[in-house]
């Protein structure tokens, strides 16, 4: 639960209401609501498998059966999820506010299943539903949300779903459904597909999603591997975005450990241009730059995003 101090909602309110430039940078505290899990901290997903296990090109290369089996089951947690009141009321801040980017690290499609303006975000570490050719000669990419992508990935028994959120936006039944949501991830947390005890199958790379157009070439899920760059489209939009004025009055540095780069130099980007930081996490410590990231006239909204999203940005 969160409560949210009186006169922090005050200030900020007033000042969000004369804020014309704004960004949101987002992680996966955003759609924790939703009941997907996170990564890094208590219960992430990188418990047991560690980040650079699973994360890398290298360990593509070394076993795409185990790294697609870790997608293919983040493929289908997204798909079975909901969007929660928070991304709505972030898409609700992107219609409002004409001169508004979201930066989203998440490549779960929430935002954008919860109508945000796609000519308002960009995802800085692609998506789960994009799925591109291995092959250095080809240049294969489509959107692609069957699940399971292959018979070969589909998801082991006795893995964990997240709960669905039912009508979160329909008022009565929303805070019922949101501690529903919790309670999923807590549980999904418990036991994940990276946990020890889910025996994990070997598979012949031949039975993994392959491409159409070369037919050489394994497919990838379309996402940003630790070591790739990030998309230069995406990153030379967000540049000019920053670039077309002198300055930037607002950053939201909403559900995100701030530790992947270059994502989260944004917000040092972003107070360059003299923006104010609201940082809103379940977890003090995890503010831009560390415990001692937050300056004078910043704010700190601590706890479930599902919850001070829409209680901040009303
Ligand atoms: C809640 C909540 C609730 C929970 N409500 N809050 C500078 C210094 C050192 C290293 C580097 C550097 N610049 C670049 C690097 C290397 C590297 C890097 O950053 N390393 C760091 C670990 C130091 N960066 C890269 O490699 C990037 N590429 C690059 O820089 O290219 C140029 C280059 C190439 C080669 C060498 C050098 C430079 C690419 C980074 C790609 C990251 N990709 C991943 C995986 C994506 C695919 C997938 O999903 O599997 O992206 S890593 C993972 O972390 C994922 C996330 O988007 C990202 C960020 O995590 P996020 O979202 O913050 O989640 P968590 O779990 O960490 O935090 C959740 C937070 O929510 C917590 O704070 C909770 O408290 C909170 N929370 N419930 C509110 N209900």
């Amino acid at each position: 639960s969160s409560s949210i101090n009186q006169a922090d909602l005050e200030s900020f309110s007033h000042y969000l209401r004369y804020s014309d430039r704004v960004l949101a940078l987002c992680g996966a505290g955003l759609s924790a609501a939703s009941g997907l899990p996170t990564f890094r901290g208590a219960g992430g997903l990188w418990r047991s498998h560690d980040a650079v296990s699973l994360a890398t090109p290298e360990a593509f290369v070394r076993d795409p059966g185990l790294v697609w089996q870790f997608y293919s089951y983040r493929r289908h947690m997204a798909l079975q999820a909901q969007p929660n009141p928070a991304h709505y009321a972030l898409a609700e801040l992107a219609r409002r506010k004409k001169d508004f980017l979201t930066l989203s690290q998440n490549v779960d499609g929430l935002s954008q299943r919860a109508q945000h303006p796609s000519s308002q975000i960009r995802l800085l570490h692609g998506s789960l539903f994009d799925v591109k050719c291995t092959s250095f000669y080809c240049n294969y990419v489509e959107q692609n949300f069957t699940d399971p992508i292959v018979p070969a990935l589909t998801i082991p028994k006795g893995v964990p779903q997240p709960a669905p959120l039912g009508t979160a936006e329909s008022g009565a039944d929303a805070t019922d459904s949101l501690s529903n949501a919790m309670e999923a991830a807590t549980a999904a947390k418990e036991l994940d597909i990276s946990d020890d005890r889910i025996e994990i199958p070997e598979l012949d790379p031949r039975d993994l999603p392959q491409c159409p157009k070369c037919s050489d070439g394994l497919l990838r899920p379309g996402v940003v591997w630790f070591g790739e760059m990030l998309p230069s489209q995406t990153m030379n939009d967000i540049n000019e975005w920053i670039k077309s004025s002198e300055k930037i009055d607002l950053i939201l540095v909403i559900g995100t450990s701030s530790k992947v780069y270059p994502a989260a130099g944004y917000v040092d980007e972003a107070r360059a241009k003299g923006a104010r930081v609201a940082v809103i996490n379940l977890d003090r410590a995890d503010t831009p730059g560390g415990m001692y990231g937050l300056q004078k006239g910043d704010w700190f909204f601590e706890g479930d995003a599902g919850v001070i999203l829409p209680e901040i940005l009303k």
